[in-house]
Parts: structure tokens; sequence; C-alpha cells
């Protein structure tokens, strides 16, 4: 029969430690406690003096972290071995007997919060663990970046019919596309009254479902089927083309 298992309180943001005194995480833990980082270097000592042993001992850390979208990167520094998950995927093993090794994981997208768990052995000898994660400068997901503040398009006019060859005018505008120039021109001096075309893009977020885009006063509608099942944000442009 194991101990009772020890339990001290887990705060708030703090790391969920269970310890186990055999090397599998098996049974109850003999303790569990809040931790503020997973960041131990041991020793030749024990985590929890009279608690757990110094040796053939191993621990789970849980933790709920929200990442700024982007990619990043995990890396683990341990003596012996450790597995590392993120939203419950494998994404560092290096559950073996060894001396001091570090090891990366691949780069990941995230945004929002993810759930975190390092699982932890140590065999004989020294012990220690240490998880840290870096953003790695990779452009975050299309598909994570929430709309720019304000909902600005950004419009595009030329001095043709035809959306051809460079802009004579890029600007940001607000609100909904519902302009009326009547006889005159989107930006006088600039862009002509007559024989011009103009593109509008932005990003919107959409709620899973499906929706038809309505031209005011117009008799054309074209339907869109939303592709992604998921909540993230959808980036999308659209190209709505007029001509006068
Ligand atoms: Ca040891
Ligand atoms: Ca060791």
């Amino acid at each position: 029969m194991p101990p009772p298992a020890a339990s001290q309180p887990v705060g708030s943001g703090q790391w969920r430690g269970e310890y186990y005194n055999n090397r599998n995480l098996l049974g109850a833990p003999a303790l569990v406690r809040g931790d503020d980082r997973v960041d131990f270097n041991w020793g030749f000592g024990s985590p929890a003096d009279g608690v757990i042993g110094a040796d053939n001992f191993s621990a789970r850390w849980t933790n709920t972290v929200n990442f700024p979208s982007g990619l990043y990167r995990f890396r683990i520094t341990v003596d012996d071995g450790a597995r590392v998950f993120v939203n419950d995927q494998l994404v560092i093993d290096a559950w073996r007997v060894q001396g001091t090794t570090t090891l990366d994981s691949g780069e990941i997208a995230l945004g929002g919060s993810a759930p975190l768990r390092v699982e932890y052995f140590e065999d004989t000898g020294e012990a220690r663990v240490a998880l840290t994660w870096l953003p790695t400068g990779g452009a975050p997901q299309p598909t994570s970046t929430p709309p720019p503040p304000g909902e600005i398009w950004t419009a595009e006019y030329f001095n043709n019919p035809d959306l051809s060859g460079a802009s004579a005018l890029v600007r940001g505008e607000g609100g909904a596309i519902d302009y009326n120039w009547g006889t005159g021109s989107p930006a006088p001096g600039i862009i002509n009254s007559d024989n011009f075309s103009a593109r509008w893009n932005r990003a919107v977020n959409f709620s899973a479902g499906t929706y038809r885009f309505l031209r005011p006063g117009g008799r054309r509608r074209a339907p869109l089927r939303k592709r992604q099942a998921d909540h993230r944000p959808m980036a999308t442009t659209r190209s709505h083309r007029v001509r006068r």
C-alpha cells in the first residue's frame, strides 16, 4: 500500500506537481504540491526530503498557459528522462536513462490558452529538469491573426476599369463599403470620375456557419460556404469590383 498522498495547495498560475516514489508515475502520487516553475536541480537530493526518495522517483507537472499568437519552440533539460506535451500532443520525447540532456521541440503554432504537461523520472545519481519555451520569431499563422483594430479596410483605387497595373491611391477606410459618388470621383484630383476601379481588403472574424454576402441595392448574391469548423478567426480577403 502506498502511503497517503501528502497534499499542499496549488496556487492560481502554479504548476500542479504530482510526485511518485516509483519511476513510472504509477498509483496515487505520494505528494501533490504547487510549483512556480518546472525548473529544478536536485543534485543527489530529493524533491521533498522524507516524502520522496532521492532515486527512482517520477513526477508530472500540469498547467494551462496563455500564449500570444505565434510559433514557439519548447526545450527540456533533463537528468534522467522526460516527455513534454502541448495541447495533449507529445512534442518532446526524452524518456530514457541518461545524464543531463537538452532537447528541443519542433515549431508549434499556438494562440490562446494551451494545456502543458511534463512527465519526468529519475533513475539514480543526479536529478534535474527544466522546461522553457521561446517564440521562434516565425510569422504567426494567418488563421490566428485577429483583425486590425478599428476594422479598417485597405482600399486600392485604379485609374482603369480592370484593377490592372499599380494602384493610383491606397488608403485605409473604416466602416462599411457603402459609397455613392454620384457623377464625382472617390478622390478628386487623384482618381478619375469615370473608368476607375477599386479593391477593398480586410480580415474578418467569422463564427462557424454559412454566410451570404449581399450587395446593398443589388440583385446579385454571392454565397460563401465557410470551410473551417473551429472557432479560430479566419483570415479572408474579398475582392469587390466596382465599375461606374
Ligand atoms: Ca538521484
Ligand atoms: Ca539521474
